[in-house]
Protein backbone atom coordinates (compact mmCIF):
# COMPACT_ATOMS: atom_id res chain seq x y z
CA UNK A 1 0.00 0.00 0.00
CA UNK A 2 1.52 3.41 -0.43
CA UNK A 3 1.03 6.06 1.46
CA UNK A 4 1.00 10.15 1.33
CA UNK A 5 4.50 11.30 1.88
CA UNK A 6 4.93 14.13 4.59
CA UNK A 7 4.70 17.34 3.16
CA UNK A 8 8.59 19.03 3.59
CA UNK A 9 7.14 22.03 4.86
CA UNK A 10 3.97 23.74 6.98
CA UNK A 11 0.81 24.27 5.03
CA UNK A 12 1.12 28.18 5.31
CA UNK A 13 5.58 28.15 4.28
CA UNK A 14 5.13 28.88 1.04
CA UNK A 15 3.05 32.15 0.97
CA UNK A 16 2.07 34.85 0.06
CA UNK A 17 2.92 32.57 -3.59
CA UNK A 18 1.04 29.53 -3.13
CA UNK A 19 -1.71 30.35 -0.28
CA UNK A 20 -2.55 27.30 2.73
CA UNK A 21 -5.86 27.11 1.39
CA UNK A 22 -3.88 26.03 -2.40
CA UNK A 23 -1.48 23.58 -0.75
CA UNK A 24 -3.89 22.51 1.64
CA UNK A 25 -6.77 20.65 -1.42
CA UNK A 26 -3.54 20.07 -3.82
CA UNK A 27 -1.75 18.54 -0.89
CA UNK A 28 -4.88 16.45 1.06
CA UNK A 29 -7.46 15.82 -1.73
CA UNK A 30 -5.86 15.84 -5.06
CA UNK A 31 -2.63 14.23 -3.85
CA UNK A 32 -4.51 11.74 -1.50
CA UNK A 33 -6.49 10.95 -3.94
CA UNK A 34 -4.19 9.96 -6.19
CA UNK A 35 -3.00 7.48 -3.73
CA UNK A 36 -5.95 5.76 -2.79
CA UNK A 37 -7.07 5.36 -5.98
CA UNK A 38 -3.47 3.82 -7.17
CA UNK A 39 -4.10 1.53 -3.94
CA UNK A 40 -6.83 0.27 -5.11
CA UNK A 41 -6.41 -0.13 -8.77
CA UNK A 42 -3.22 -2.27 -8.14
CA UNK A 43 -4.48 -4.62 -5.75
CA UNK A 44 -4.42 -7.84 -6.48
CA UNK A 45 -2.89 -7.17 -9.64
CA UNK A 46 1.29 -7.96 -11.29
CA UNK A 47 1.78 -3.83 -10.00
CA UNK A 48 0.29 -4.46 -6.29
CA UNK A 49 4.51 -5.39 -5.12
CA UNK A 50 6.56 -2.76 -7.04
CA UNK A 51 7.72 0.17 -6.38
CA UNK A 52 6.13 3.92 -7.70
CA UNK A 53 8.74 4.03 -10.45
CA UNK A 54 8.43 0.32 -11.61
CA UNK A 55 4.57 1.17 -12.20
CA UNK A 56 5.40 4.26 -14.36
CA UNK A 57 8.05 2.47 -16.10
CA UNK A 58 5.86 -0.38 -17.06
CA UNK A 59 2.04 0.40 -17.15
CA UNK A 60 0.29 1.72 -20.26
CA UNK A 61 1.07 5.14 -20.45
CA UNK A 62 -2.34 7.08 -19.85
CA UNK A 63 -3.73 4.20 -18.59
CA UNK A 64 -5.64 4.41 -15.09
CA UNK A 65 -2.71 3.00 -13.05
CA UNK A 66 -0.03 5.05 -14.78
CA UNK A 67 -1.89 8.10 -14.38
CA UNK A 68 -2.62 7.61 -10.66
CA UNK A 69 1.19 5.92 -9.97
CA UNK A 70 2.75 9.53 -11.80
CA UNK A 71 0.50 11.62 -10.26
CA UNK A 72 1.69 10.44 -6.49
CA UNK A 73 4.84 10.73 -8.18
CA UNK A 74 4.77 14.12 -9.71
CA UNK A 75 3.24 15.77 -6.65
CA UNK A 76 6.22 14.24 -4.34
CA UNK A 77 8.67 15.68 -6.85
CA UNK A 78 6.99 18.77 -7.48
CA UNK A 79 6.34 19.47 -2.92
CA UNK A 80 10.28 19.15 -2.71
CA UNK A 81 10.94 21.27 -5.99
CA UNK A 82 9.96 24.13 -3.44
CA UNK A 83 11.16 25.63 -0.77
CA UNK A 84 10.38 28.77 1.53
CA UNK A 85 12.43 31.79 0.46
CA UNK A 86 13.14 29.95 -2.52
CA UNK A 87 14.15 30.60 -5.90
CA UNK A 88 17.99 31.98 -5.12
CA UNK A 89 19.81 32.22 -7.89
CA UNK A 90 22.23 28.59 -8.26
CA UNK A 91 25.42 28.94 -8.01
CA UNK A 92 28.84 26.74 -8.89
CA UNK A 93 28.79 23.74 -11.19
CA UNK A 94 24.74 23.83 -11.74
CA UNK A 95 24.75 27.47 -12.55
CA UNK A 96 27.48 26.79 -15.12
CA UNK A 97 25.40 24.21 -16.75
CA UNK A 98 22.33 26.23 -17.03
CA UNK A 99 24.46 29.09 -18.74
CA UNK A 100 25.95 26.85 -20.95
CA UNK A 101 22.24 25.15 -22.02
CA UNK A 102 20.09 28.47 -21.97
CA UNK A 103 22.51 31.20 -22.18
CA UNK A 104 21.73 32.82 -18.94
CA UNK A 105 19.87 32.10 -15.50
CA UNK A 106 17.37 34.12 -17.06
CA UNK A 107 17.43 32.08 -20.18
CA UNK A 108 16.65 29.45 -18.62
CA UNK A 109 13.98 30.80 -16.26
CA UNK A 110 12.84 32.65 -19.53
CA UNK A 111 12.27 29.36 -21.49
CA UNK A 112 11.33 27.21 -18.12
CA UNK A 113 8.40 30.05 -18.18
CA UNK A 114 7.37 29.73 -21.88
CA UNK A 115 7.45 25.90 -21.78
CA UNK A 116 5.12 26.01 -18.80
CA UNK A 117 3.09 28.42 -20.36
CA UNK A 118 2.60 26.68 -23.76
CA UNK A 119 1.81 23.28 -22.21
CA UNK A 120 -1.85 23.05 -23.44
CA UNK A 121 -4.40 21.98 -20.82
CA UNK A 122 -3.25 19.89 -17.82
CA UNK A 123 0.22 18.94 -17.48
CA UNK A 124 3.66 19.79 -16.16
CA UNK A 125 6.62 21.88 -16.88
CA UNK A 126 10.41 20.31 -16.29
CA UNK A 127 13.78 20.84 -15.92
CA UNK A 128 15.45 16.90 -16.84
CA UNK A 129 18.51 15.66 -17.71
CA UNK A 130 19.21 13.19 -20.88
CA UNK A 131 21.28 9.97 -20.81
CA UNK A 132 24.66 12.22 -21.93
CA UNK A 133 23.76 14.41 -19.02
CA UNK A 134 21.89 17.44 -21.05
CA UNK A 135 19.88 19.50 -19.56
CA UNK A 136 16.01 19.63 -21.37
CA UNK A 137 13.01 21.76 -20.74
CA UNK A 138 9.84 19.87 -21.45
CA UNK A 139 6.36 19.62 -20.80
CA UNK A 140 4.34 16.58 -20.27
CA UNK A 141 0.55 16.33 -20.53
CA UNK A 142 -1.78 15.24 -17.89
CA UNK A 143 -0.05 12.86 -15.66
CA UNK A 144 2.79 12.19 -18.50
CA UNK A 145 6.63 12.18 -16.71
CA UNK A 146 10.31 12.04 -18.08
CA UNK A 147 10.50 8.81 -16.59
CA UNK A 148 8.66 7.34 -19.48
CA UNK A 149 11.13 9.47 -22.01
CA UNK A 150 14.13 8.06 -20.73
CA UNK A 151 15.21 11.17 -18.84
CA UNK A 152 15.94 11.97 -15.21
CA UNK A 153 13.63 14.75 -13.58
CA UNK A 154 15.62 17.20 -11.93
CA UNK A 155 12.70 20.50 -11.24
CA UNK A 156 8.73 20.10 -11.85
CA UNK A 157 6.18 22.66 -11.48
CA UNK A 158 2.75 21.27 -11.47
CA UNK A 159 0.89 23.95 -14.32
CA UNK A 160 -2.79 22.01 -13.78
CA UNK A 161 -5.51 24.52 -13.08
CA UNK A 162 -5.88 22.99 -9.77
CA UNK A 163 -2.37 24.29 -8.65
CA UNK A 164 -2.89 28.06 -9.04
CA UNK A 165 -6.43 28.64 -9.80
CA UNK A 166 -7.66 29.23 -6.13
CA UNK A 167 -4.76 32.06 -6.24
CA UNK A 168 -4.17 33.20 -9.17
CA UNK A 169 -7.49 32.31 -10.88
CA UNK A 170 -6.46 32.16 -15.05
CA UNK A 171 -3.02 33.85 -14.78
CA UNK A 172 -0.48 30.60 -15.20
CA UNK A 173 2.33 32.51 -16.04
CA UNK A 174 1.96 34.79 -12.54
CA UNK A 175 2.49 31.48 -10.69
CA UNK A 176 5.05 30.30 -12.45
CA UNK A 177 7.05 33.42 -12.60
CA UNK A 178 6.38 33.46 -8.73
CA UNK A 179 7.57 29.61 -8.43
CA UNK A 180 10.45 30.43 -10.13
CA UNK A 181 11.83 33.44 -8.33
CA UNK A 182 10.19 32.88 -5.03
CA UNK A 183 9.65 29.24 -4.46
CA UNK A 184 11.91 26.87 -6.48
CA UNK A 185 14.71 24.73 -4.82
CA UNK A 186 18.26 24.16 -6.16
CA UNK A 187 19.47 21.89 -3.64
MN1 LIG B 1 -1.54 18.77 -9.06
Amino acid sequence: MFTLPPLPYELNALEPFMSRNTLDFHYHKHHQNYVNTLNMLIENTQWAKMSLEEIITTAPVGSPIFNNAAQVWNHTFFWNSMQPDGGRHPTGELLQRLEQTFGSYDGFKQKFKQTAIEQFGSGWAWLAEDKDQNLQIISTSNADSPLTHNLKPLITCDVWEHAYYLDYQNRRADFVENFLNHLLKWQ
